[in-house]
């Protein structure tokens, strides 16, 4: 059947050109709209929409003027959507859910201080919307032997990285991608951290060291069946903000939760993180540790349609709101929140 004579609403599988064809799964949305999937790769995609538009075919964005650039970033978040979750969420910015909070901001007139709370109320997601695309990334960081792969593999539930009973086994950056409550994660094991190491280990430690400043939170990995030495209190002095773990909490401990060692402000300075007890073999204190690692990610749980925005653009017009609501410009606090959901 030519595609001219496809019905709307009826989904077809065919070939578009020749030499050779390609396979597309096609559904006429209208008369003179199609929606046209294709296999994945950036070859197989320009080679169709060069053959249609030789047949003179338009893309959307030429059929659609009205469509603004925040609708469109609805659609290309929702393609990109690392969760069912996710998803959700994006749907529900598109269907109003950024537009009605924004729109409360401005109504907030003249109250100065309702506005910023309300508009601190959306600001507070933009971390988390920016991950509703891509996974948030959480690295795991100790001297060796530890147990940073184990804990890698007992939080994806499959042996990604390789355990093993001798220090500076982990050598390059083992990613692995899971999610917690409906988020995406990236999860980076990474080598073991010791002075005295070869020229392959630094060079597996700079990588590592890489890697532990772009993530969104790092688990500081310490043994509790060994004494505490000056590397773990070094990596505890470099690593304040992270989420510290005791792990082999399954053995004898040789120290406490709360050794002043640990808590000592030299170490920890005014943050005192409290310390998680878990073990990889056991599964003692997973759950927690998940809780946890979610909590700190997020500025709170998913209740509902959660107002965020979710692209550098949007997060960059809710910043210039709040400098404009600071200075008391309504007129610019308007406007900017206006661009958030526009063009
Ligand atoms: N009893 C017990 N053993 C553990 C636990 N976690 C890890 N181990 C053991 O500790 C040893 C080292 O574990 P790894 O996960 O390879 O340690 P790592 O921190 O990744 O080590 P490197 O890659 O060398 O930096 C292995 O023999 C593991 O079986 C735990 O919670 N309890
Ligand atoms: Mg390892």
């Amino acid at each position: 059947m030519a595609l001219s004579q496809l019905p709307s609403g009826r989904i077809a599988f065919g070939t578009v050109g020749q030499d050779p064809a390609e396979e597309v799964v096609v559904c006429r949305l209208r008369t003179d709209v199609m929606e046209l999937h294709c296999h994945g790769g950036e070859a197989a995609l320009r080679r169709i929409m060069d053959d249609l538009a030789s047949r003179g075919f338009l893309s959307c964005d030429a059929v659609w003027p009205g469509t603004t650039q925040f609708e469109r970033e609805c659609h290309e978040a929702l393609a990109l959507a690392q969760t069912q979750l996710a998803a959700n969420l994006v749907v529900a910015q598109r269907c109003g859910a950024l537009r009605h909070a924004l729109e409360q901001v401005t109504a907030a007139h003249p109250d100065l201080s309702l506005a910023s709370e309300r508009l601190d109320a959306v600001w507070r997601w933009r971390r988390a919307g920016l991950r509703l695309t891509r996974p948030f990334r959480v690295a795991l960081v100790g001297r060796p032997n530890v147990g940073k792969s184990s804990l890698i593999n007992a939080l994806v539930g499959y042996e990604r990285s390789i355990v093993f009973d001798a220090p500076g086994t982990t050598r390059d950056v083992v990613t692995a991608e899971t999610a917690l409550a409906g988020w995406g994660l990236q999860l980076a094991d990474t080598a073991g951290f010791r002075t005295g190491a070869g020229e392959l280990e630094t060079l597996a430690m700079q990588r590592a060291r890489d890697w532990l400043a772009e993530a969104d939170l790092v688990l500081l990995v310490l043994d509790r069946s060994q004494p505490l030495t000056d590397e773990d209190r070094a990596l505890c002095h470099d690593y304040p903000q992270s989420l510290w773990l005791a792990n082999k909490a399954d053995l004898a401990p040789a120290w406490q939760v709360r050794d002043p060692l640990i808590h000592s402000p030299e170490i920890a300075g005014e943050l005192q993180p409290d310390l998680l007890p878990v073990s990889a073999v056991s599964g003692l204190g997973l759950q927690e540790l998940k809780q946890q690692i979610i909590e700190r990610l997020l500025p709170a749980l998913v209740s509902g349609p959660v107002a965020l925005p979710f692209t550098c653009r949007q997060v960059s017009h809710l910043d210039q709101a709040r400098a404009s609501l600071l200075q008391g410009d309504w007129d610019g606090l308007t406007r900017e929140c206006a661009l958030v959901v526009g063009d």
